[in-house]
């Protein structure tokens, strides 16, 4: 397999460490363990989503373990600002604050909060399962433009991250862009739900969730695929990516960086896994195989 050289990079105006990005709301509100992810391989962390107002989330069960994959409603549980002094400590680091909100005020008043903190917003336009937030504007193009731009005209670099429950992503990808967006990231969950046979229920509480990890893995790449036929924003691809053979695809199909979720879940190590066989000191620069599939 390739192998690429190590080194920083700057991604959609954030300089990380190297390609492989932590993905939102694996690890809570927690500075200390984001920091901690950042120490054992991270290029880069991204928060759990963070709102106008706390959130406790979704009645539970909020997630539960499926073969290969998670399914997860946790309703975007946070603590809204408070959130803003657990992180002061790693102004400077690789930090991407997640943040949503219900208009393009909200979006702006959120960011704004961590300004000079924040190495980078990403704006969560993407949550399969959260009334009045989410997908619920990341499906409609005028939205996103405008939840974008109520961002990126604040200077920060503002990465947006699109929902596949769409049936074209391009044209959501489109509209960030004309937003002012730094770069995309492709995907968040894939809406599902399963039912307990035995309960005769919904086994999610909140009934539909948001599906993560292996299973979703060729729906990212094909998001992404078609993403870099149509965007001139840099892309970066999420979505059951588990190994630097996956980092190397989902590269190939277009991004230039990805973020890893689920995969934390079963090796807390992972970055440090995939980071051992993904780089050498003979190995090529990224831009040698960023999109070459579509060559
Ligand atoms: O908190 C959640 O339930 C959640 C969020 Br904010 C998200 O963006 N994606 C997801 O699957 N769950």
């Amino acid at each position: 397999m390739v192998t690429l050289r190590p080194g920083p990079v700057t991604i959609g105006g954030v300089t990380l460490k190297n390609h492989l990005i932590l993905a939102a709301g694996i690890l809570g509100t927690t500075g200390a363990s984001l920091d901690r992810m950042l120490r054992m391989g991270a290029g880069g962390v991204v928060t759990k989503s963070i709102g106008p107002e706390p959130k406790d989330g979704h009645a539970g069960p909020c997630l539960v373990v499926l073969n290969g994959g998670i399914l997860n409603a946790m309703g975007l549980p946070n603590p809204s600002r408070d959130f803003v002094s657990e992180i002061e400590t790693l102004a400077k680091k690789p930090v991407i604050v997640s943040i949503y909100g219900g208009t393009p005020e909200e979006f702006a008043m959120v960011a704004e909060w961590f300004k000079g903190t924040a190495a980078g917003i990403e704006l969560n336009l993407s949550c399969p399962h959260a009334e009045g937030y989410g997908s619920a504007l990341g499906t409609d193009p005028d939205l996103v433009t405008s939840c974008t731009r109520a961002v990126s005209r604040l200077g920060m670099p503002t990465w947006i991250k699109l929902t596949p429950n769409v049936t074209d992503i391009t044209a959501i990808g489109k509209a960030a862009e004309e937003g002012g967006a730094s770069a995309i990231v492709a995907i968040n969950t894939v809406k599902a739900m399963r039912i307990s046979t035995g309960l005769k229920r919904p086994v999610l509480g909140n009934r539909f969730g948001g599906l993560s990890g292996k299973p979703i893995f060729p729906i990212a790449v094909r998001c992404v695929y078609e993403l870099y036929e149509a965007c001139k924003v840099p892309i970066i691809g999420c979505g059951g990516i588990s190994t630097a053979k996956d980092v190397v695809e989902m590269m190939m199909a277009g991004a230039s960086a990805v973020q890893i979720g689920s995969a934390v879940h079963a090796d807390v190590r992972i970055f440090e896994t995939i980071t051992k066989s993904l780089y050498s000191a003979n190995g090529v620069p990224a831009d040698g195989i960023i999109g070459c599939a579509h060559d």
